[in-house]
């Protein structure tokens, strides 16, 4: 292997908790907490943070997985106990806060789930672009039956992935899904046997980081809003997007490949 695609470390410094490498344009983050099965305590979180909010130059795409047996048992129960309510709404509001710098950051990040995916961690996983699940993985909201609520952004994210009504059932029945019963309702769009996620997460991350920039920009932050918004400013931002990508010099580059046989056809892979 070439010396530069050696994974590299990243210069960002984490709590123990994280462990970030670099391969190529790929930033790395693995939640390094097995021994508590990767529970998200306060300084995980800010690590989280500080992580998306630092990727160097040159990054194009991130990879988020945990190590152990599980992706993440969620929050931290540990350190709810003692919160009152103004101290409980700025705790929400810190990880929203962390997770949005995931969902609408510098690159899209794909995430690999496995074991436990729940709480907390499923309102994590939620707030990656792509989600690759290995067969062991399995998804729940234990809130319900710890008598607290979502604070992840989950009662955003989530019924925009199951719905509602799956939510609400998983919420006050307990009721968990499996891998496969995910990979069905769109928890996650890839399903691979165990211990290929994290293979199959880096190769998508590596083609992702190969995109133009604008349009993974694009992917990112408009689409989400267009699909939010009415149609008729909808189909307006879908026109200046375009607009903007296709003008873009990268564009143009591609395209021009395309049109000399040098780019790949699209075939079925
Ligand atoms: C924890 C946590 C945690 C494990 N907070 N410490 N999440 C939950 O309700 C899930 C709670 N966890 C579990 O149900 C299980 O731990 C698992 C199914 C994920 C894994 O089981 P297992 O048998 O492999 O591990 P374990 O023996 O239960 O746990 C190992 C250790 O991790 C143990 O600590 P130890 O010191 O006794 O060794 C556990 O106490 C610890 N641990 N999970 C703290 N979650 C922003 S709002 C989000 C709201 C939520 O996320 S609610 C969902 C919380």
């Amino acid at each position: 292997m070439a010396a530069e695609k050696l994974p590299t470390k990243l210069s960002v410094t984490l709590p123990e908790s994280l462990r970030a490498e670099r391969q190529g344009a790929v930033a790395i983050l693995r939640l390094a907490r097995p021994h508590k099965r990767n529970a998200l305590n306060d300084e995980t979180v800010a690590g989280i943070e500080t992580f998306f909010s630092e990727l160097p130059d040159g990054i194009g795409a991130v990879l988020l997985a945990g190590e152990g047996e599980h992706f993440s048992a969620g929050l931290d129960l540990g350190e709810l106990a003692e919160l009152d309510i103004t101290q409980g709404i700025a705790h929400s509001r810190f990880w929203h806060r962390a997770f949005e710098k995931i969902q609408f950051g510098k690159v899209p990040t794909v995430a690999v789930l496995h074991g436990a995916v729940v709480g907390g961690g499923l309102e994590l996983a939620a707030a990656a672009h792509v989600r690759v699940a290995e067969r062991s993985a399995y998804y729940a909201l234990p809130e319900g039956s710890r008598g607290i609520f979502v604070g992840g952004g989950g009662s955003v994210r989530l019924p925009r992935l199951i719905g509602v009504a799956r939510m609400m059932d998983m919420m006050l029945t307990g009721r968990t899904y499996s891998a496969e019963e995910g990979q069905t309702m769109g928890l996650s769009t890839y399903l691979v046997e165990l211990g290929m996620g994290f293979a199959k997460g880096l190769e998508l991350a590596t083609r992702i980081a190969a995109n133009a920039p604008l349009t993974n920009f694009a992917v990112m932050q408009a689409l989400p809003r267009i699909a939010e918004s009415d149609p008729a400013s909808g189909y307006t931002m879908e026109s200046l997007v375009a607009a903007i990508a296709q003008a873009d010099g990268e564009a143009k580059t591609r395209l021009k490949a395309f049109l000399e046989k040098r780019a790949p056809k699209v075939t079925r892979s």
